[in-house]
């Protein structure tokens, strides 16, 4: 299955639990707090993998989770954290947001990684919260929930291979009846107008990607024609496959004005690797085909020329493999060239959370009952995160509110007692 777009909702791992224990010894009568912290959530991490081709490989998931993280337990012990769940995706993937109007990612090296939805931070057991003054902490954290979103996954198809030609040389028909590409096809001149782009499955994991581009003319490296604006679409394929309509007259002509345009726009795409084919043998003798298979070979120096006919699905099977095989060899080559400093994958790190920043917004105008919306990552996720049904818990978002500036910010716009204090789905009464 060919898919080159992809929604999909990605929602990474929620921490484990702070565990809350006290140390249970014989003899022992009153043990000190001894819960253990949980694990992180797993991140939601996209991959590049270069042997991909489409997106077909998400295709069959519309929601993708990964683990939560294990609870703390009893005598300090840390929860496990979650592994990463790591979607691979194409070279050439971008990732949108929901409504596409923003552009999360464009991810173009082998091997590149990038954190999608980062894992929720696992809740510190009671035995942290011993201090000089509070020596028996009867709270432990929750988990934070991972992050969950929505995206988009797009494939920007790179090319391997490029089929050009003059109009109505059989061009788009070839491509239909070796890709998943549908082309409009007809018996008119320029009847591609945009390229198309296909992928020819050859089986197992080899497949690449063909693109039709329109008909080229004589003077199109100048503008003439359509073909041009499309040459630079092709300069980024490994071969070109010049197809030659075998049915009507001057073939050596045609196959030179070709190659003069093709030099004409770039010398460096002129010589890029090429495959010669004469279509359209279904409408010639085998004589004829000898004959235009020799002429071509003398003027195009190739060694082998393929005949066949797009139509009738004549001779293909040759033909891809010979590309299939031109394109591992290039792609050998290419990996065999020196690189530029390997790259090291790079390792996710948790990112370091946002101190002081937090936010006010007076959400009642009541002047007797005011409340006071606080967002900001680090108080939020405090809230998320403490069951102030707790006592112990609700002090604790206290002393944050207090230490994070918040208790005197809401002073100075007025907060008396009565009024209260909103941190996301957390109501808490302001007291002095
Ligand atoms: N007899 C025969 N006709 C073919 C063959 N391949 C293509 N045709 C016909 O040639 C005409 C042009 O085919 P297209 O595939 O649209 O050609 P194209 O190269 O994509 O043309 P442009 O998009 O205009 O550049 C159509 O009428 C096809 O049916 C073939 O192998 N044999
Ligand atoms: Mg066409």
């Amino acid at each position: 299955m060919f898919c080159d777009e992809l929604k999909i909702k990605v929602v990474a791992g929620k921490g484990g639990d702070g565990c809350m224990s006290f140390r249970r010894e014989k003899f022992v009568p009153k043990g000190g707090p001894d819960g253990g912290d949980g694990g992180n959530g797993g991140n939601i991490i996209i991959k590049v993998n270069p042997h991909l081709n489409t997106l077909s490989n998400l295709a069959n998931k519309k929601i993708y989770k990964a683990d939560q993280g294990v609870r703390g337990k009893r005598k300090n012990m840390h929860g496990k954290n979650a592994q990463n769940l790591i979607l691979e995706v194409p070279k050439g993937t971008i990732i949108l947001n929901e409504d596409k109007s923003e552009m999360l990612a464009d991810l173009n090296k082998e091997g590149e990684l990038f954190t999608i939805a980062k894992g929720g931070k696992g809740g510190m057991g009671n035995a942290r919260f011993v201090s000089s003054t509070h020596q028996v902490p009867r709270f432990a954290e929750t988990g934070e929930p991972g992050e969950e979103k929505e995206i988009i996954l797009e494939l920007k198809l790179v090319a391997d291979v490029g089929l050009i030609g003059l109009p109505s040389a059989g061009k788009s028909t070839l491509i239909s009846v070796i890709s998943n590409a549908r082309p409009k096809i007809a018996a008119y001149h320029f009847t591609t107008l945009v390229p198309n782009l296909g992928v020819v499955n050859m089986g197992g994991n080899d497949s690449f990607v063909v693109a039709d581009i329109p008909g080229l003319i004589e003077g199109a490296s100048k503008g003439k024609g359509l073909g041009h604006q499309f040459l630079k679409h092709i300069t980024r394929t490994k071969l070109l496959v010049h197809i030659i309509d075998g049915f009507i007259p001057d073939t050596e002509k045609n196959y030179k004005t070709i190659e003069k345009e093709l030099k004409n726009f770039s010398p460096e795409l002129a010589k890029r690797e090429k495959i010669i084919v004469i279509n359209k043998i279904d409408l010639l003798s085998d004589d004829q085909i000898k004959d235009l298979t020799k002429k071509l070979k003398k003027v195009a120096k190739a060694t082998k020329i393929f005949p066949i006919s797009a139509v009738t699905k004549t001779d293909l099977k040759p033909l891809l493999y010979e590309i299939s095989k031109k394109l591992i060899a290039i792609k050998e080559k290419e990996a065999a060239k020196p690189k530029t400093k390997p790259k090291k994958e790079i390792p996710i790190l948790r990112p370091h959370l946002e101190t002081v920043k937090f936010e006010i917004e007076k959400i009642t105008k009541k002047e007797d009952h005011k409340i006071f919306r606080i967002t900001g990552k680090r108080i939020e996720q405090l809230a998320i995160m403490t069951d102030i049904k707790n006592p112990e818990g609700l002090e604790r978002m206290y002393h944050y509110i207090e230490k994070l500036g918040i208790k005197s910010a809401v002073e100075r716009k007025g907060a008396k007692i009565g009024d209260k204090i909103k941190i996301k789905e957390k109501i808490i009464p302001y007291r002095k």
